[in-house]
């Protein structure tokens, strides 16, 4: 038999106990995933990550940073109708978003699906970078008619960023023709099984001569990284990344950081890894960005 969880824990996310006007880092949940098509569940990712976050401790030795001591406010969840179309949602999110850079926060989203994450990355200047991690191209320009389903992300995201600016890693499903479509425009891809014999090099070369000096925004879908080690999501597919490559891709980026987010947490398959590995990166996210911009 499982033991359950301790019955009392805080439901924001763990040490995140500044007040929202005295935060840099604001963490918030998108609990919406009307538009998965395989395995729904991505709905219940915050609760499962702000959950996860408790496993820690506040000082992490790798960072030797105490995250109790950041300014971190968690704002909760966007609260989403029922009913609620996937473009209101993108509509709803961006003008949260929105408000979060006018009051010069840096965004943590907590997913949900990935569909949101282009709502959040056009609140940011059209000369932002993004770097995409995720096993999906997500390239379409519309799924089943919905063009914000979550498997046109980077497709959105391409609309308000040049593709030049995008770079989308540990990608190794696609269709034939958002394959085609993607390379012919130039969009840069650095597949997995790159990742798994070159290590990170190769992002960080495409970062050097194609993202130099901007800000960047980064998006973790948590099935870029192999279900081995991130079971709980809906469309896992093998041959990822692992954690590591995370960690050091973070650390290399980490003082152009101004957002990131995790997305594709899906409590129903896990058995807390996924949702551990994604609060773990929250955590070591913030506390890198905290230190490049000499905050301890
Ligand atoms: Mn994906």
């Amino acid at each position: 038999m499982i033991e359950s969880l301790p019955q009392d824990l805080p439901s924001y996310f763990a040490d995140a106990e500044t007040s929202y006007p005295d935060s840099l880092f604001v963490i918030f949940g998108v609990c919406y995933d009307k538009t998965s098509t395989f395995r729904k569940g991505s709905r219940h990712g915050p609760e499962a990550i702000r959950t996860a976050s408790w496993n820690f401790e506040s000082y992490n030795l790798l960072t030797k940073v105490n995250f109790k001591n950041l300014p971190v406010h968690d704002y909760g969840n966007i609260l989403l109708d029922e009913s609620c179309s996937p473009s209101e949602m993108v509509q709803t999110v961006n003008t949260v978003a929105e408000r979060f850079m006018k009051d010069g926060k840096v965004p943590i989203l907590l997913g949900g699906e990935h569909s949101i994450s282009p709502a959040v990355i056009h609140a940011f200047p059209k000369t932002t970078a993004v770097i995409s991690l995720d096993a999906h191209l997500d390239f379409r320009e519309d799924f089943k008619g919905e063009r914000n389903n979550h498997a046109c992300t980077i497709r959105r995201i391409s609309d308000h960023i040049p593709v030049d600016h995008i770079l989308v890693c540990g990608v190794r499903s696609a269709e034939k023709q958002e394959y085609d479509e993607a390379t012919d425009l130039g969009l840069e891809i650095i597949d997995s099984v790159t990742i798994h014999k070159k290590g990170t090099e190769p992002i960080l070369s495409a970062v050097q001569r194609k993202l130099s000096q901007k800000d960047i925004y980064l998006t973790i879908d948590i099935d870029a990284v192999d279900p081995g080690f991130a079971p709980g999501t809906g469309t896992p597919e093998p041959f990822g990344m692992i954690p590591f490559h995370i960690l050091t891709l973070i650390d290399s980026i980490a003082d152009r950081l101004i957002g990131f987010d995790v997305v594709e947490v899906s409590p129903a398959y896990d058995h807390g890894e996924t949702a551990m590995l994604a609060a773990k990166l929250v955590r070591y996210g913030i506390e890198r960005i905290a230190q490049k911009k000499g905050l301890v």
